[in-house]
């Protein structure tokens, strides 16, 4: 029996989707490739881990099976209704009224939706939202959620790596960030008649940030099509952060040599910094955030550092003061 065999089933299965991964080298640079595919190497390597010792973990929980496990397993128990999930919502293009949100929304028109990626990169790519599930690999992850308000909630999302995307369209070696531009279209948009905040919603991340496993391209929440006042049809997620860094309606991705000004940047620059990281430590101007109101939870809980994904992604602030990360 080779270590190969001993690992298991959960591994094979990861490492079949490795391979699938594997691109055909004259689509990709290597560089990019093996940016990509070391970082996700790491990610599954611990999920295969957590495959051979839980056997929940390898359970069949949709097409990808135990991959998205290590994200899962101690989360699936704490899902936050849907209900509540799809009612409760920040979207400055709608409205500030968080209830509103979710009828407003109905307005907008999700088909077609171009998403153009370019900037500094070698292959700029322009594709429909509904050809990435058909380019890329979709797989389901449950994460944690924390608005810098002080509310949370743990959502089944759907999506893909966003790294995924970044590879195939090859930055540059000028490639430092990473923006983020959203939908303008005040016709559909009534809070996009109001200047709340300069429009496009603009929101930027590190490139190794968004190369970062975790970090996902997503356009489905429990099990269905993303809804519009969730950010449909295609938004950002990046776990660790406050809620603002996760934009929503997203139309352009470009790759960029300087750190963008974000709109909340551009807003309120003492209140909303670059990074967002959650941090229990680092109060916000007005409030502590040392602790949360899960959705649907009568007491508070306590903030976790970087929302509980330290683990996974605290390596990339090492050396930089946790303070100057809000
Ligand atoms: N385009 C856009 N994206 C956005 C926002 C927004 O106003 N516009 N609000 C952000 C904030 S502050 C939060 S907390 C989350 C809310 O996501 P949810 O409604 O799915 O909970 O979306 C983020 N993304
Ligand atoms: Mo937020």
């Amino acid at each position: 029996m080779t270590s190969h065999d001993r690992r298991g089933a959960g591994w094979r299965r990861l490492h079949a989707r490795l391979r699938r991964l594997e691109p055909a080298s004259s689509e990709w640079t290597p560089k990019s490739t093996l940016l990509c595919r070391r970082r996700v190497n790491r990610g599954l390597a611990s999920a295969a881990l957590l495959s051979a010792v839980l056997p929940l973990a390898s359970k069949a929980d949709g097409p990808e099976g135990g991959n998205s496990a290590r994200f899962d397993d101690s989360l699936r128990s704490e899902l936050t209704d849907k209900a509540r999930a799809t009612s409760y919502n920040n979207y400055a293009e709608f409205s500030s009224e968080k209830s509103a949100v979710k009828f407003l929304a109905r307005e907008l028109t999700t088909e077609p939706w171009p998403i153009h990626i370019g900037g500094e990169v070698n292959n700029p790519l322009t594709l429909d939202v509904e050809e990435l599930p058909d380019i890329f690999e979709a797989e389901e992850r449950v994460y944690r959620f924390r608005c810098v308000e002080g509310w949370s909630m743990v959502v089944p999302w759907e999506g893909i790596p966003l790294c995924d995307l970044l590879a195939r369209v090859e930055p540059t070696s000028r490639a430092k960030y990473v923006q983020f531009e959203s939908l303008v279209r005040p016709s559909e948009m009534i809070g996009q008649r109001r200047g709340t905040l300069e429009w496009p919603y603009r929101e930027a991340l590190r490139l190794d940030e968004a190369m970062n496993p975790l970090t996902m391209l997503v356009t489905g929440m429990y099990g269905e099509k993303l809804p519009a006042q969730n950010g449909g049809p295609v938004r950002l997620i990046v776990p660790w952060k406050y809620g603002f860094k996760s934009s929503k309606a997203i139309t352009r991705i470009s790759l960029v040599e300087h750190a963008p000004v974000t709109s909340w940047q551009q807003r309120a620059p003492s209140e909303y910094g670059f990074y967002g990281n959650v941090n229990p430590d680092v109060p916000h101007p007005r409030w502590s955030q040392s602790r949360e109101n899960r959705l649907g939870e009568l007491r508070k809980r306590p903030t976790l550092m970087l929302n509980g994904y330290a683990d996974e992604v605290g390596q990339l602030y090492s050396g930089l003061d946790p303070a100057t990360l809000f």
